[in-house]
């Protein structure tokens, strides 16, 4: 933005200086600085308004990136995405633009865009990633994917490779990205498809995260496994794969505490 260290901010008869050029910028994105409306402006404190909440620096554009569980086709076509909007939107007042070359979604979720595949593997939901991300250049995905690897007879390790190979991809794609990646939430087993698999494949994925953290990647676990959904109702539809409201309420709930920081990063 090029703002100096030292600028000075006039707003109201209110004027606030700046001792760094970051601040600077923080205060003029903030745009409408009061009379009692700035508190911990030096000392290397965030800048927020008076009712507490965080001034944001940058609007985040986000990519939720998976399968039919990130689409919401089925008993609710607003996914996570839904109760995310409303929490990190209508809640915070933080802005988002969620991006991707799909969209689904009712009238609670005016932003509707989205990168879900439903019945896509994550080797294949890779290759999406290499075109959406050139074309969309979000700043964080949200991702969660796996869940058709189970249904088509795949090792935890080569689940495990698959996501290593798609997250890489994403660095190198563009290497600032944040990457929020998921443990992913129950699904119908029978006695080819194990929860084995699915315990094992989302037992290394906090790994795999520290990996990549370790390589100075922008990396985020949560684990949506311990998300509280449970198969059967209320949260699941009646195939036993894909949730109902109830169940996205859930993943919203998971995905957020991980989501909210990155705004003010
Ligand atoms: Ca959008």
């Amino acid at each position: 933005v090029g703002i100096a260290a030292g600028y000075t901010a006039i707003h109201s008869s209110q004027a606030a200086t700046f001792a760094t050029a970051k601040e600077a910028e923080q205060g003029v994105i903030a745009g409408n600085l009061g009379a009692g409306d700035m508190q911990g402006a030096s000392g290397g404190q965030a800048i927020r308004f008076g009712n507490g909440v965080p001034v944001q620096t940058r609007k985040l554009k986000i990519m939720p990136l998976g399968d039919s569980i990130t689409d919401g086709v089925g008993p609710y076509p607003g996914s996570y995405r839904a109760a995310l909007w409303q929490k990190l939107v209508v809640q915070d007042k933080l802005q988002v633009d969620y991006v991707g070359s799909q969209s689904n979604g009712d009238s609670t979720l005016p932003d509707k865009d989205h990168e879900g595949w439903p019945g896509w593997r994550t080797d294949q939901i890779s290759g999406k990633a290499a075109t959406s991300i050139p074309a969309y250049q979000p700043d964080v995905i949200l991702l969660h994917t796996g869940s058709n690897d189970i249904v088509q007879n795949t090792s935890a390790a080569v689940m495990t490779s698959r996501l290593q190979s798609l997250m890489s991809n994403a660095y190198t794609l563009k290497p600032d990205i944040t990457i929020v990646v998921a443990s992913i939430i129950p699904r119908y087993m029978n006695g080819t498809w194990t929860a084995q698999i699915w315990k094992d494949y989302n037992a290394s994925i906090p790994g795999l995260v520290n990996q990549f953290k370790s390589q100075g990647k922008k990396a985020v676990y949560v684990d949506m496994a311990a998300a509280g959904l449970s198969l059967g109702a209320p949260d699941y539809d009646a195939d036993g794969v894909h949730p109902t409201k109830s169940g996205y309420d859930k993943m919203a709930a998971a995905w957020y505490p991980a989501v909210k920081p990155l705004f003010s990063q």
